[in-house]
């Protein structure tokens, strides 16, 4: 099939899949998305019941099982608990769950270990001193509850941090080597923070709202202010369903919180419990464990009314990371050479450039910019001049990544691409980023380096 035939194809799917809401026609949308993807050699993705949410794999023994259940063949490697997607070879717009990057701080957590994770006993709490009434959900009310889809990517803070090494020599950043591909779009099903309100009643004074797991370690959860989510509470929300599927047990199920456009840690997984309360909270992924820290960045304001869970006053050292920032990559596996470690399953060796073959060359890659979405894109080859990349359909708005093309006349040697995301307020992907020590949202414009043979 041509590029252009494929580009209609899926354009057509897509638009169909809006249309149609969540019955099971959505599963045969994404097998078909799949099969689009496997076109451009992309193994076939939905074969296979998926598990029920949180089950174990049939005879796994509880002390002999992996810290993740997802198949990972597909995935880079990036430490026990992590996986990256293989951005080099993204070609479909919506990632097959099987393809999306993984980032747990501890292993899965299993329904025999944690029996609130089986949908029957699962329920969750919605409490605090800025509600007029604490209720509790169990997941049969949640998925009677009035729910929308949105197809949105999601993306973790520390995606790209090996271009602080890389490209910036920050050799002071520490954290996982994530190169680019802890990035991924899905389409998730939820019942909106709008209705979760009206429910429990929001006092005029509530200032702050606590998304807490505490299932698969005792520190994980993260607040959001309520300002930022009173900015667009419909599109928020308790999910239970990715890509037209129950979540997998890896991705959080039953139930984990979307946050279209924030960094990923906001979309706590496994949750149990909101708290919306008319103080701050600080935990430690808004703290130590998640936050703009460094020179360039001011601590935020603390009061004596604040609640600290398992961290102090002192650990709050710079803004929690929220939006993530305009991106934009092509499908080409970046080289590394100064980075601490390099993911053993990664293409290519330290130091090694990819090649490509001299001759005309369609180079592709995708952008997003959630907070305000994406206008153009735009490339460069060896340092010459700005031009436009295509951009191909779909692209359904803000919280969408777009992919884009461009043509290329590949001449034998080494070359260096640059692209750059150009959002709809005309704020354009920076050259390089402040230092931050935890390596957050690294958004620079990426040198991509290739050997033409
Ligand atoms: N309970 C819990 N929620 C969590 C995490 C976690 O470790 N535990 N990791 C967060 C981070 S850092 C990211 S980037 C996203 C990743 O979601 P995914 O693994 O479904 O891609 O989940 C977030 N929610
Ligand atoms: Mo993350």
């Amino acid at each position: 099939m041509s590029i252009k035939k494929q580009q209609q194809e899926e354009t057509k799917l897509v638009q169909e899949a809006l249309k149609i809401g969540p019955q099971a026609d959505r599963r045969r949308f994404f097998v078909s998305a799949a099969a689009i993807g496997a076109a451009t050699a992309v193994a076939p993705l939905f074969a296979g019941a998926q598990s029920a949410p949180g089950a174990a794999p049939a005879g796994a023994a509880p002390a002999a099982r992996k810290a993740l259940l997802k198949n990972d063949s597909r995935l880079l490697n990036i430490g026990a608990t992590v996986r990256s997607g293989n951005y080099w070879d993204f070609t479909t717009y919506m990632t097959p769950v099987e393809e999306f990057y993984v980032r747990n701080h501890y292993p899965t957590p299993m329904v025999e270990q944690k029996p609130i994770l089986d949908p029957k006993n699962w329920k969750m709490k919605v409490h605090g001193n800025a509600v007029d009434r604490s209720i509790d959900i169990t997941y049969d009310d949640l998925i009677k509850m009035p729910s929308r889809t949105i197809i949105a990517t999601m993306e973790c803070h520390g995606n790209g941090r090996s271009l602080f090494w890389e490209q910036q020599d920050q050799m002071k950043v520490a954290g996982g080597n994530w190169v680019l591909g802890a990035v991924g779009q899905a389409e998730w099903q939820y019942v909106s923070l709008s209705h979760i309100f009206g429910l429990v009643g929001l006092k005029k004074d509530a200032k702050s709202a606590l998304f807490w797991s505490g299932v698969d370690g005792s520190d994980m959860g993260r607040p959001m202010p309520m300002s930022d989510i009173l900015s667009r509470p419909n599109d928020i929300g308790i999910c239970y369903k990715m890509n037209g599927n129950d979540l997998t047990a890896d991705h959080g199920a039953p139930v984990r919180l979307v946050v279209p456009g924030w960094g990923g840690t906001a979309s706590i997984k496994w949750l149990t419990d909101i708290k919306i309360d008319n103080f701050n909270h600080w935990v430690r992924l808004n703290t130590r464990g998640e936050a703009y820290i460094g020179p360039d960045y001011q601590a935020p304001v603390i009061a004596s009314t604040d609640e600290f869970i398992g961290v102090t006053p002192e650990d709050v050292k710079g803004p929690m990371v929220a939006w993530m920032p305009i991106k934009s990559i092509i499908t080409v596996p970046l080289v590394l050479e100064k980075s601490p470690s390099i993911p053993a399953n990664y293409p290519l060796k330290r130091g090694e450039l990819p090649k490509l073959n001299a001759g005309p060359q369609l180079i592709k890659g995708y952008a997003w910019a959630p907070q305000y979405g994406i206008r153009h894109v735009e490339y460069r080859i060896d340092n010459g001049s700005w031009q436009r990349a295509a951009i191909m359909q779909p692209n359904l708005g803000r919280y969408t990544w777009v992919r884009f093309d461009f043509p290329w006349n590949a001449t034998a040697g080494n070359h260096v691409i640059e692209t750059r995301g150009i959002d709809m307020r005309g704020n354009i992907q920076p050259e390089t980023v402040p230092f931050n020590q935890l390596g957050m949202a690294n958004n620079a414009i990426v040198k991509f380096k290739i050997q033409v043979v």
